[in-house]
């Protein structure tokens, strides 16, 4: 039954911040999917024996690729897969069930954030034995494999029903379907104190979880509502469906508009919430009042005495480089690690398996913890929620007097999308031999105090990364511009602003930052390069 199918190579299966991602009509392409699981197979080498854990999070496409991921697995003679039900299962969910059942990987069928559907964007991200996503020494054997690739292995058998629970043998395979949900929840119980949040509703506290019609419906059904009782209504958009319904599963301001829009109304719920395609990412949002996700998790490290699994101490605390400095100071305060790594929750993973970190984060809407290697968006609505049952405060007055203790790092960030690659490419590069001569000038008021590119050298496996530019004041403002690595076409540029005040709380962010974002344009000649003098997206 195993076949051996001659293939040519594509030229564009480099894996970008998290996983391979491109246009679906891309993806569809006869051997596109083939070619990168067989690189993918090639670049591990010896299969035998070895399991493997497969979902996704239901967009187009899924259930096609996923029948190719067991056919190809099978032929190649991996031992074992252990597959979500019908196909489905979070980022986060899968990297526990690698790590519960000590798997050799696993494979997310996901664009993420990104759309679904024929139009939109679809994905893979592959994760090893760590639970996290693999390492870029890796994905870039993975990419050269991909330009030499000559014949892919594929077991010639009907497609599988994912729909039943238990195990069946394919082609010498054996297959277990799991309930996707299942583990996850146990999980959660163990962490946080479900009967705390479960007394927060029964007080009449109300919440919307919006689950975008992706990956964490179920989840969120049988969390919020099925466990911790909150009323019936509370989690919306909660059918995956293969286009997100039309939705943009993107949990931030601008794509969660029906939530925003909701929370900020007259009918407001006490707290709000949204996840994205795979939830691994997540918004918080109070009565009318939004989160910034780098403040979510300063306040979160900051808490962490109030939740079970934590209480007894952490270990340190990590961010990405463009995610605001809210967090350095609650680890100083604390006394405990801190670290900076590139954008990107695989550069997490060293610093957790080594016990250095406990708590990570980024500005792009992750936030998660050590009890597995992905960012996990029920994880901190969760934990957000055990704050608020703990303290009997709302969103705002624990964000209001997070601020008082600490001071407040206003914090927008700018995206520049669709711009021609070349353009980004040598508007980055130029940016970079500007820098070095940057330092000591003064522009709108502020002084710059260096400027440089991010290196970060880790101290586990001593590799070193080099990823975005950043730009430091003398009062502690900061510009950070990255190209973005999880666009399907044309390249995005980001250009993070931030500003700190200790004692002006309670000021508009974009006015706060109008000095810093007019430094920003200047010094890169976005608007001159690219034509564009607004963003089109601010977060
Ligand atoms: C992925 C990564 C994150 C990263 C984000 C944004 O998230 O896992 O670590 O912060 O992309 O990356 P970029 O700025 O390069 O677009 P996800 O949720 O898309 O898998």
């Amino acid at each position: 039954m195993i076949q051996t199918i001659a293939t040519t190579p594509f030229t564009d299966q480099k894996m970008g911040t998290a996983g391979l991602r491109r246009k679906s009509k891309v993806v569809i392409q006869p051997n596109y999917v083939e070619n990168f699981m067989q690189s993918i197979f090639n670049v591990i080498g010896d299969l035998h024996g070895k399991t493997f854990v497969v979902g996704g999070d239901g967009r187009f496409y899924n259930d096609k690729a996923i029948q190719k991921i067991i056919k190809m697995a099978a032929a190649n003679g991996v031992a074992k897969l252990i597959i979500g039900q019908n196909g489905f299962m979070s980022t986060p969910a899968g990297s526990n069930v690698i790590l519960k059942n000590k798997a050799d990987g696993g494979f997310i069928l996901s664009a993420s954030h990104n759309p679904g559907g024929e139009n939109g964007d679809f994905g893979i991200k592959y994760s090893n034995a760590s639970g996290g996503q693999i390492p870029s020494s890796i994905s870039d054997k993975i990419y050269q494999e991909t330009l030499n690739i000559k014949e892919y292995k594929i077991c010639n058998i009907d497609d599988i029903n994912l729909s039943e629970l238990g195990t069946q043998e394919i082609c010498g395979m054996q297959i277990e379907i799991i309930d996707p949900v299942k583990d996850y929840v146990e999980m959660m119980q163990k962490i946080f104190d479900f009967s705390a949040i479960k007394k927060l509703f029964q007080n009449g506290f109300t919440m919307r979880f919006d689950a975008m019609n992706a990956v964490t419906g179920p989840y969120a059904i049988k969390i919020f509502e099925g466990i911790l009782g909150a009323p019936k209504g509370s989690v919306v958009n909660y059918h995956p469906l293969p286009d997100f319904g039309g939705l943009h599963p993107d949990p931030n301001m601008v794509y969660a508009k029906e939530l925003v829009d909701f929370m900020f109304s007259e009918q407001a719920a006490d707290f709000g919430a949204a996840n994205d395609g795979d939830g691994d990412r997540n918004m918080i949002l109070g009565k009318g009042f939004f989160v910034t996700p780098s403040d979510s998790l300063a306040i979160i490290t900051d808490n962490f005495k109030l939740i079970p699994a934590y209480k007894n101490g952490i270990y340190g605390v990590a961010k990405s480089a463009a995610t605001s400095t809210a967090v350095e100071r609650v680890a100083q305060a604390h006394n405990i690690g801190y670290y900076e790594v590139p954008t990107g929750w695989k550069y997490f993973v060293n610093l957790m398996d080594s016990n250095r970190i406990t708590f990570c984060g980024e500005e792009s809407f992750g936030t998660g913890s050590s009890h597995i290697r992905e960012k996990d968006g029920i994880w901190a609505v969760l934990f957000w929620l055990n704050i608020i049952a703990a303290t009997g405060k709302s969103v705002e007055d624990i964000t209001r007097e997070h601020w008082q203790k600490y001071g407040r790092s206003y914090y927008v960030r700018f995206d520049f999308e669709g711009v021609d690659t070349a353009i980004a490419d040598k508007l980055m590069l130029d940016l970079e031999n500007k820098l070095s001569q940057l330092p000591g000038k003064t522009m709108e008021g502020f002084i710059i105090a260096d400027a440089g590119a991010f290196v970060y050298n880790d101290p586990v496996d001593h590799s070193s990364t080099k990823n975005g530019l950043i730009i430091r004041f003398t009062d502690g403002s900061r510009i950070v511009y990255r190209l973005s690595g999880t666009g399907s076409s044309g390249a995005t540029i980001r250009v993070y602003l931030e500003r700190y005040s200790k004692t002006n709380l309670s000021a508009d962010p974009l006015k706060m930052l109008t000095e810093i974002f007019k430094i920003a344009m200047a010094i890169s000649e976005i608007p001159e390069r690219t034509g564009k003098h607004k963003a089109d997206v601010v977060t």
